[in-house]
């Protein structure tokens, strides 16, 4: 009887360390997890001058790491970017006033089709455009045309 609750008594410890283990395995994952996304988040909003970024042949992936510009005080920022055929880019208003992102040139946005949002944004909304023909694209805020940028599409 004592035998078999001393037995009772170790498995009953070796469960808990094996709970505790289990839990602090979680814990590790969910704060490496966070770290990712952390550091994915400021290499991509860093960059003021051209960014060059080799894409995924994966285009999920191509679409999950953009690389980034932000329209703040009726400025795009970095005003160029070079990138490889087949990488997304996120035009991210950071301005009060809507911006309404469209290829050159204004009004008619020919130079490359598909590339215009078709409206404005608010203050914090995004637009993510995947860029797959090789060139230099000119883009404007069709809402106040003489606010450009520039992406530049690589092989
Ligand atoms: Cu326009």
């Amino acid at each position: 009887m004592k035998t078999w609750n001393i037995a009772g008594l170790v498995l009953l410890g070796v469960l808990i360390l094996a709970g505790v283990w289990v839990l602090a395995g979680r814990g590790t994952t969910q704060s490496q997890g966070a770290q990712v996304i952390a550091s994915t988040i400021v290499s991509t909003t860093t960059p003021k001058t051209q960014v060059e970024i080799l894409p995924s042949d994966n285009p999920l992936e191509n679409m999950a790491n953009p690389v980034t510009v932000s329209h703040q005080n009726s400025v795009f920022s970095p005003a160029s970017v070079k990138i490889k055929a087949g990488q997304a880019v996120k035009f991210i208003n950071e301005d009060t006033n809507p911006v309404w992102i469209a290829s050159g040139p204004h009004p008619s946005h020919t130079n490359y089709p598909g590339f215009d949002a078709l409206k404005g944004m608010a203050k914090g909304e995004s637009y993510l455009f995947v860029f797959n023909k090789v060139g230099t694209w000119g883009y404007h805020n069709h809402l106040a045309p003489g606010e450009k940028g520039t992406v530049e599409v690589v092989e």
